[in-house]
C-alpha cells in the first residue's frame, strides 16, 4: 500500500486482472534480495554460484523459446496508426489490452505480484523519470534491482511528488511464444508485457520505457532517448571529451564504453569513464549544448565474445553481485561462454541444461553450443572499474561528437565524419547492419536500422528525424556526427580491424576533428581520415587493410543510395524534406 491514490488503484486493478495470491511491495532491500533469492534457489529459478569465486553471484537459465527479444510480438498501441509510423507494429489500444488481457487473465494465480517502484535516472533529478513494474518472476525483481534505481526511495519520491509514473505490467503466464505481447500505450505511459521471461521483453525500464516510451516523451517534451552509450576520454591533462554512440543490437557498445586504451597509445596516458553502455537521454541545456545522462544502474551485456583481453574493465566487475542468463554453468559452480577466457571447459551443462563438452554436435550436426549467443550478464555499473563519477549528476556530461555505426562487411569505411548535423542525421537515418542474436530471427542479414532505433522508437520513425533536425537548430554548436564501422571484413570473410580497445586510435581522430586539429579528405559519403592522421604506433596491420579499411566504392555506394531511396520510399509523407534532399546530394556527388 502507498499514500499515492492513483498507484493504489491501479496496482489493485492489476491484481483483479491477474489474480496473485500475494502482492508485495519492493523496499529494494538488502535482506529483501536474500529472501528472494532463496525463494528463487529452492524453486530453481535460481542457481547459487561458487560464493568464493564468485561472491553474490547467481546463474539463471530462461525457457528455451525466450531467449532474445521478439519484434515481430512488440507493438507501439496509439490511437492512430500514424502515430506509430511505418517502421513499427500498431495495434489499436483497446485491441491491445483486450488480447493482452486475456493473457493476463489469472495468470497470477498461485504466485506473487511484487511491486517495483524505480527511477531511471537519480531519484527525485528533475530529468528522471518513474515507472512502476508490477511482476509474477523474482528473476526480474532482482534484475531490476540491480538495473535501475528502486525500492523504498523512489516510492516516497513519489509520493511526495504525487506525480506520474510509467505503468508498467509484466506476467510470465505460461512462457509460451504463442501467447507473448510486449505492448506499449504511449498515451495511457503504460507497458504491458505478457509471456516472455527474457530481459528486454521483461525489465520494463529499459528498451520499453527508456526508449519506447521515453523517445515518446522526449518528443513532446523536447529532448532525445536514445539506443547509445555514453563514454568519456580523458587525456594527461586531465580534460575529457564526452563521446556518444549509437550501434545496433550486439555492436558494441558495451565494449566501446570501457575500453582499455592499446599498448601503442598507452604512452599517451589516456583513461576512459565509462557513464552508460545502452540509453542516453539527451537534451539541450541552458548554455545551448547537448547533455548527455545514463538513466540505468547497470549493464545487461552480452557474454559471448567478452575474455580479459577485448574487454578487462567487465571482466573485473562480473566477479560479483551478478547474475549470468544463458552461459554454460562449469560443474565448480563458475560460467563460461564461447569466445570467453581460456582454458575452454572439459565439461559443463549449457543453456539448455544438456551436458555439454567440447565438439559435441547437436541434432541438426550443429557444434553444440555452451552459451546461447545472446547470453548475459546483469551487473550493477558501480563494479565496472571505468565507471565514471558523474553518474549522480542530474546535468550529466556534454556531448561534443555523436557516432553511429553497425556491422558492415563491406561498403561502410573505417569511420568518416558528417558534413553537418543535418547530413550527420541522414547518416544516422540510412544506418544499416547485419541481425544479430540480440533479436530474435535470421541473423547476418543487412536491415536499416536508423540510428540504432529501429525496434525501440515509440513514435513515428519520420517524425523522430523531424526531432533530431529541430534540435539541431537549436544548439549552439551541435555536437560533429560520425560513422564508424569496426566489422568490415576481407575475401574471406576476417575482419580487416582489430576492433577492441584499438578503437581508440579511431576515437582519438574524432576528438582531433572535433577540437579543428586536423584536416581530412572530402569524398562524396563524408570527411574521412588522411592515411597518416590515425596513430598506429604498436599496431602492425597490413598497409592494404588501411587502405581497405578506407576505400569507398563509388559503385557500391551508388548501389547504397538507390536502396536508401527503396528505403525513405516506406515513409511517404511522413519523411522529412531534409532527408529526400541530403539523399539526393549524395546522389550528385557519386556522379
Ligand atoms: P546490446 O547490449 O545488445 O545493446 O549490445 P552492445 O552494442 O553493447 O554490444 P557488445 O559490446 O556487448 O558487443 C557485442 C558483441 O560484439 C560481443 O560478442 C563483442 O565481443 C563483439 N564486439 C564488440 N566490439 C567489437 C569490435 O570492436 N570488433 C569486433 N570484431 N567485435 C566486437
Ligand atoms: C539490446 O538488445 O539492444 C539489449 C539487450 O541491450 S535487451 O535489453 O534484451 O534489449
Ligand atoms: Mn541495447
Amino acid at each position: 500500500m502507498t499514500k499515492h491514490k492513483e498507484l493504489n488503484k491501479w496496482v489493485k486493478e492489476c491484481a483483479e486482472l491477474c489474480k496473485p495470491d500475494k502482492i508485495v511491495w519492493c523496499d529494494g532491500s538488502l535482506e529483501e534480495k536474500e529472501r528472494l533469492e532463496k525463494l528463487a534457489f529452492k524453486s530453481g529459478e535460481l542457481i547459487k554460484l561458487s560464493q568464493q569465486k564468485l561472491p553474490g553471484c547467481t546463474y539463471h537459465r530462461t525457457a528455451q523459446n525466450d531467449v532474445a527479444r521478439t519484434e515481430h510480438l512488440t507493438y507501439i498501441c496509439t490511437k492512430h496508426k500514424q502515430g506509430a509510423g511505418p517502421t513499427n507494429n500498431w495495434l489499436p489500444p483497446e485491441e491491445g489490452y483486450r488480447r493482452a488481457g486475456e493473457i493476463f487473465k489469472e495468470s497470477m494465480k498461485g504466485r506473487t505480484m511484487y511491486v517495483i517502484p524505480y527511477s531511471m535516472g537519480p531519484v527525485g533529478s528533475p530529468f528522471s523519470k518513474i515507472g512502476v513494474e508490477l511482476t509474477d518472476s523474482i528473476y526480474v525483481v532482482l534484475n531490476m534491482r540491480i538495473m535501475t534505481r528502486m525500492g523504498k526511495a523512489v516510492l516516497d519520491q513519489l509520493e511526495k511528488s504525487g506525480g506520474d509514473f510509467t505503468r508498467c505490467l509484466h506476467g510470465k503466464a505460461d512462457l509460451d511464444v504463442d501467447r507473448r505481447l510486449i505492448l506499449h500505450f504511449p498515451e495511457d505511459n503504460t507497458i504491458w508485457s505478457v509471456g516472455s521471461g527474457y530481459g528486454g521483453n521483461v525489465l520494463l525500464g529499459k528498451k520499453c520505457l527508456s526508449l519506447r516510451i521515453g523517445s515518446y516523451l522526449g518528443r513532446a517534451e523536447g529532448w532525445l532517448a536514445e539506443h547509445m552509450l555514453i563514454m568519456g576520454v580523458e587525456e594527461p591533462s586531465g580534460a575529457i571529451t564526452y563521446i556518444a554512440a549509437a550501434f545496433p543490437s550486439a555492436c558494441g557498445k558495451t565494449n566501446l564504453a570501457m575500453l582499455l586504451p592499446p599498448e601503442g597509445l598507452k604512452r599517451k596516458g589516456y583513461r576512459i569513464w565509462t557513464v552508460g553502455d545502452d540509453i542516453a537521454w539527451m537534451r539541450i541545456d541552458t548554455d545551448g549544448k547537448l547533455w548527455a545522462v545514463n538513466p540505468e544502474y547497470g549493464l545487461f551485456g552480452v557474454a559471448p565474445g567478452t575474455n580479459t583481453k577485448t574487454n578487462p574493465n567487465i571482466m573485473a566487475a562480473i566477479k560479483k553481485g551478478t547474475i549470468y542468463t544463458n552461459v554454460l554453468l562449469k560443474k565448480d559452480k563458475t560460467v563460461w561462454w564461447e569466445g570467453g577466457d581460456p582454458p575452454v571447459p572439459a565439461s559443463g551443462t549449457n543453456w539448455q541444461g544438456k551436458q555439454w563438452k567440447p565438439g559435441l554436435v547437436d541434432e541438426n550436426r550443429q557444434p553444440m553450443l555452451a552459451a546461447h549467443p545472446n547470453a548475459r550478464f546483469t551487473v550493477p555499473i558501480q563494479n565496472v572499474p571505468s565507471v565514471t563519477n558523474r553518474l549522480e549528476h542530474h546535468h550529466g556530461v556534454p556531448i561534443a561528437a555523436i557516432i553511429f555505426g553497425g556491422r558492415r562487411a563491406r561498403l561502410a569505411p573505417l569511420v568518416y565524419e558528417a558534413f553537418s548535423w543535418q547530413h550527420g542525421v541522414f547518416v544516422g537515418a540510412t544506418m544499416a547492419s547485419e541481425r544479430t542474436a540480440a533479436q530474435f530471427g535470421a541473423q547476418g542479414e543487412v536491415r536499416r536500422d536508423p540510428m540504432a532505433m529501429l525496434p525501440f522508437c515509440g513514435y513515428n520513425m519520420g517524425d523522430y528525424f523531424r526531432h533530431w533536425l529541430a534540435l539541431g537548430k537549436k544548439m549552439v554548436a551541435p555536437p560533429k556526427i560520425f560513422n564508424v564501422n569496426w566489422f568490415r571484413k576481407d575475401k574471406d570473410g576476417k575482419f580487416l580491424w582489430p576492433g577492441f580497445g584499438e578503437n581508440l586510435r579511431v576515437l582519438e581522430w574524432i576528438i582531433s576533428r572535433c577540437k579543428g586539429e586536423v584536416d581530412a579528405v572530402r569524398t562524396p559519403i563524408g570527411c574521412l581520415p588522411h592515411e597518416n592522421d590515425i596513430d598506429m604506433t604498436g599496431l602492425r596491420i597490413p598497409r592494404e587493410n588501411m587502405n581497405k579499411l578506407l576505400a569507398i566504392s563509388k559503385a557500391d555506394w551508388k548501389e547504397e543510395a538507390a536502396s536508401i531511396a527503396e528505403f525513405f520510399k516506406t515513409f511517404g509523407k511522413d519523411l522529412p524534406r531534409e532527408m529526400g534532399s541530403e539523399l539526393a546530394a549524395l546522389q550528385k556527388r557519386l556522379r
